[in-house]
């Protein structure tokens, strides 16, 4: 047999299993994985160091199918070169209700899939953040411990995505030379041909951000081969764009958009087994094929093997272990209580932005993981401490990243980067711009990492800027996706107790919304304990049996006290409930939920933003004094009367509702 035999055979496992699966599944997208079983197979076969015994060797190169739709593909490579929890019998199961073979890659699904993928351009993007990691670690750890490749396959979609572009421009400033990207070149996507939208020469675009760029045959595997040494060989990140044949392979639907998104068909899968010379039957690779696939999972256990005993002899190994781990120092604890106290003794008016860069400038200095930066927001957001010097092209010493006005790409790049292991980074951009950022979040969130997304200007209390600037919508549109954390502290020591709890929780993703805007120290009395943890606590207790509650969050919670002392002040008894996290709260117990909601017959809450989510603690008659609308251009101290979120306003409802 010719190599090129040799290699054809390779391919058409990968090409057979996902034809085999979806035609199963009567589900899925064989089209990609048929055109890019060539790319695959030179790169799994000839490049990726990666041990698949040991899935998470840290030091193994990064493969990221940014076309998620092609999961069959990697969910083929996966069983090919031995992963032991992709077995035939997943394969069989492809798109079935438990099964690992998901419809979309999902992160912890299986090993070896380094992400989740599906929502286009987000792999790309993901890629970015690790190669960023893996140049940041390969500073700090060496080029013993840390010295890999990341790989990203994508689609024509993906480079439509307008995230694609952020990526794309942060990767080439940057210069990651590691980060090599193949475009599966079909010019078919679902509609059509890829002409219908878009005639972008990808290769001169990605060369206009300082990438290398070549186009390629994407079925010539020696062309595939050179291109992939060439790319390992620059000090910058390249894209080959594949010429490749969606379908390839299929009689009659290669090149056409029919293999997009649907089973070939009895018919044409037998057509494509006769054109390819494929005799088998379904799910069956003859055993010696599989043998030398199996063989190419075994090509770097000696690569692995030896770093090992790098790891083993260096003095960084435990901290190495720690950080891959994801496993914070124990000094933090200690360290947070000593603040808050110091904090309830001081007092500081403060904005809880101001209030995140001191306790920032605690935890940095005890975390050598964190990884800060801003989407060019960096004064504004105070996500820069003294320990974080800038990060450049030359220089991965530094721990901020300047990602530009980039906060999709921001977001998703940390996304990669958290994934990678290792660093634990966090970002920042005004509140309102967390929908920029969404999709990146939803992912975070959907794959259960630890990403720290730091949302300043929180409210209609930025001023001036006006209502493009101001959120109203956006606390209860982050509370709405699932495991993730909305932490919206009141002063500077709610500030350090929910940086805290975002760092301690290492299996979901978090936003902190921070003022712009002063505000005072709420919490005069030291507690070691972290009370933002229960998610709402009594903060100011009524005088005697509580007549009124008022539940609030960050900066309007000196309002609420202040309509507290109004009603006091007239002789009814009100308490206010902090609230810096609704999650946080579901997660409390039954008995305490309702200790704290209470039972005060009026209870109002307050919050610079809309209803959405506070009747869980008012109940559909109680009182919300917030937004109705968009906010306004104007003064601080304007805009808050203008729209009627005062003290005056919140003692003045509960006093009418005694009333009747
Ligand atoms: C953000 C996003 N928008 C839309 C889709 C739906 N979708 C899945 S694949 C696809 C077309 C992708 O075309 P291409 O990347 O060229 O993939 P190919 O058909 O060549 O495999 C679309 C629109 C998606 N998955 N993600
Ligand atoms: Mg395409």
């Amino acid at each position: 047999m010719t190599s090129r035999e040799n290699h054809d055979r390779m391919a058409n496992a990968i090409r057979f299993l996902s034809i085999d699966a979806v035609e199963k599944a009567n589900s899925g997208h064989p089209g990609l994985p048929m055109g890019a079983a060539d790319i695959a197979t030179v790169l799994f076969t000839r490049f990726l160091k990666f041990d698949p015994k040991n899935p998470h060797w840290p030091d193994r190169d990064r493969f990221v199918l940014s076309a998620g739709h092609g999961s069959m593909l990697l969910y083929s490579l996966l069983y090919l070169t031995g992963y032991e929890d992709m077995t035939i019998d997943e394969i069989k199961k492809f798109r079935q209700l438990g099964s690992r073979t998901a419809g979309h890659p999902e992160y912890g699904h299986a090993s070896g899939i380094e992400t989740t993928t599906g929502p286009l351009g987000q792999g790309i993007a993901n890629g970015v953040g690790m190669a960023i990691a893996e140049r940041l670690l390969n500073a700090h750890f060496g080029d013993d411990l840390v010295d890999h490749y990341t790989y990203v396959l994508c689609g024509d979609g993906c480079l439509m995505e307008g995230i694609s572009q952020e990526a794309i421009a942060l990767a080439g400033h940057l210069k990651l030379g590691k980060l090599i990207m193949f475009h599966d070149d079909n010019h078919i996507s679902i509609d059509g041909p890829v002409s219908l939208a878009d005639n972008t020469d990808q290769v001169a675009r990605v060369k206009a951000s300082g990438w290398n760029g070549v186009h390629i045959d994407g079925h010539d595997p020696e062309a595939i081969a050179a291109a992939i040494e060439t790319a390992r060989n620059s000090d910058r990140p390249t894209l080959i764009s594949c010429r490749t044949t969606i379908g390839f392979g299929a009689p009659t639907k290669a090149g056409t958009n029919k293999v997009h998104g649907s089973a070939l068909g009895a018919e044409e899968v037998a057509g494509t087994r006769r054109a390819l010379g494929w005799d088998y039957p379904p799910f069956v690779i003859p055993d010696d094929l599989l043998d030398e696939w199996r063989a190419v999972g075994k090509q770097s256990v000696e690569k692995r093997e030896a770093w090992e005993r790098r790891l083993t002899a260096s003095d960084k190994k435990s901290e190495f272990e720690r950080r891959m781990h994801g496993q914070l120092v124990s000094g933090l604890d200690q360290a947070i209580v000593e603040y808050k106290k110091k904090l309830s003794a001081d007092k500081p008016k403060v904005a809880t932005r101001k209030s995140s860069e001191m306790a920032l400038e605690v935890i940095n200095g005890i975390l050598p993981e964190t990884i800060g930066g801003s989407a060019d927001l960096t004064g504004s957001n105070n996500t820069k401490t003294s320990q974080t010097r800038e990060v450049t092209p030359e220089d991965f010493s530094g721990r901020y990243i300047h990602y530009g006005i980039r906060e999709h790409g921001m977001a998703a790049a940390m996304n990669g980067m958290t994934l990678h292991g290792g660093i634990i980074p966090y970002g920042g951009t005004f509140l309102c711009f967390s929908d920029y950022c969404r999709p990146a979040i939803r992912l975070s969130a959907l794959m259960g990492i630890r990403v720290v997304f730091v949302m300043t200007h929180d409210s209609i209390g930025l001023g001036e800027d006006g209502p493009t600037h101001q959120p109203v919508e956006q606390l209860a549109a982050l509370r709405a996706i699932p495991n993730h954390i909305v932490y919206r502290p009141a002063d500077a020591v709610e500030a350090a107790e929910c940086w805290q709890l975002a760092l301690e929780s290492p299996r979901n993703s978090s936003t902190l919304a921070l003022t712009r805007q002063n505000v005072p120290t709420v919490r005069t009395e030291h507690s070691d304990r972290n009370l933002c943890a229960l998610g709402a606590y009594e903060l100011a207790p009524a005088s005697s049996e509580a007549k009124v509650t008022i539940f609030a969050s960050g900066s309007e919670v000196e309002i609420a006290l202040g309509g507290r002392a109004q009603l006091e002040a007239k002789g009814i008894p009100a308490r206010v409930v902090s609230v810096p996290s609704f999650e946080l709260f579901e997660r409390q117990d039954a008995g305490y939920q309702e200790a704290t909601i209470g039972k005060a017959p009026v209870r109002v809450a307050v919050e610079a933003a809309i209803r959405e989510g506070w009747d869980r603690f008012i109940g559909q008659h109680g009182i919300f004094i917030g937004m109705k609308s968009f906010g306004a251009s104007g003064k601080i101290e304007d805009l808050y009367p203008h729209f009627g979120i005062t003290a005056d306003a919140v003692a003045k409802a509960a006093e009418d509702a005694i009333k009747g």
